[in-house]
Parts: C-alpha cells; sequence; structure tokens
C-alpha cells in the first residue's frame, strides 16, 4: 500500500526483524531519501528500528493508531520527518509519551524553512525535540543517545562514534599541516 518506490522497497526490507526501539516514520514516501541516514545510524549502533509512512493529513486514523500505540510495541522514541505544514511530529508528539525527535523536510519553494517552523515551533505542554533542515542523521544520533542513557553498551558506542568524529577532525588538521 504505502511502497511506490524501488528504494521504499529497499529500506522496507531491511526492516528489523527484531522488536524495534526507534520508530522511524515520515509524511511521504518523498521524504525517504532525507530520512535514510537516520536509519543509517540505528544500523550502525545496531539498534532495531522500523520505517513506517504515516501521513497527518492523507492517513490520520493511522497516524492516531501509530502513536497510541508505539509505546505498547516496545518502541522508546519517535523520529518523524514531515516538509511543509509538517505537523506529522507534533500530532505524533501529543498523542504519545515517548520522546518524538522532528526532522523538517526540505520543501521546493521555501527550501524547509516552512517545515522546520511547523516542527520547532510546538507550543509549551507538548514538546518535539526538532533537528536542523533535513539533518536526519542528528535524528537518529539524538534517538541512540537518548536509549543509551540508559544502556552502558550503547553508551560505550556513543563513546567510540565521538573518537572517530574527533580522530577525523584531526586526520584533516595532520593533512592539511603535511
Ligand atoms: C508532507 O508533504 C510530506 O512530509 C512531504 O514532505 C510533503 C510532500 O509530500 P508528497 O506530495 O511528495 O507526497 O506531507
Amino acid at each position: 500500500m504505502i511502497a511506490s518506490n524501488g528504494s521504499l522497497f529497499y529500506y522496507l526490507t531491511l526492516m528489523s526483524s527484531s522488536s524495534p526501539l526507534i520508530g522511524i516514520i515520515m509524511g511521504s514516501d518523498s521524504d525517504l531519501p532525507t530520512m535514510d541516514k537516520a536509519i543509517a545510524v540505528c544500523q550502525r549502533f545496531e539498534v532495531p528500528w522500523e520505517v513506517a509512512i504515516v501521513s497527518a493529513h492523507r492517513t490520520p486514523q493511522r497516524m492516531v493508531n501509530y502513536a497510541q500505540t508505539a509505546h505498547e510495541r516496545g518502541l522508546k522514541v519517535i523520529i518523524a520527518g514531515a516538509g511543509g505544514a509538517a505537523h506529522l511530529p507534533g500530532m505524533v508528539a501529543s498523542l504519545t509519551p515517548l520522546p518524538v525527535i522532528g526532522v523538517p523536510v526540505a520543501t521546493r519553494h521555501l527550501q524547509g524553512v516552512d517545515s522546520l517552523y511547523s516542527i520547532v515551533q510546538m507550543p509549551r505542554g507538548i514538546p518535539v525535540a526538532t533537528v536542523a533542515i533535513g539533518n536526519d542523521q542528528n535524528a537518529g544520533l539524538l534517538a541512540i543517545q537518548m536509549l543509551a542513557a540508559h544502556d552502558p553498551i550503547l553508551l560505550k558506542k556513543v563513546q567510540n562514534y565521538r573518537q572517530e568524529l574527533e580522530q577525523m577532525v584531526l586526520d584533516k588538521q595532520e593533512n592539511l599541516d603535511k
């Protein structure tokens, strides 16, 4: 029903088989190229995840069902990407007790500023942790860090990742100095 192109089929075949801890949802399959690094982060840290197309305005009941049952199904955090009016992250956040990370998807006419404002400007009481426009990698990392706070093995993986980042910078400097 939701698979409409080759890349989506590709990612659906990669869906975690074990109980997912991170739910990665998006308003349209056209958001998938923006959300693929969040998936890659989950794979890198070997945290089970699931991906779903959930549109707030085209499939509102599906969105309600997904959000209301997410914690019962074992999810710990939801990453939600959307573009334009981008009400998916906020609506999902209003329906689940789980933390929600919003990814503003870049749009053709307003380059994602519309998405950013829609997602980041949540009124008080229902937070959405919003990353920069198109920065699904940070959304994935933030989700991993949320889980790592209660998981020493995952915490160590995060520390190792940070060391890799640091080493990358040092290597670049070394190349410049040559
Ligand atoms: C939003 O509308 C989606 O999140 C997407 O970013 C945008 C455009 O959707 P399509 O027209 O490409 O399906 O709901």
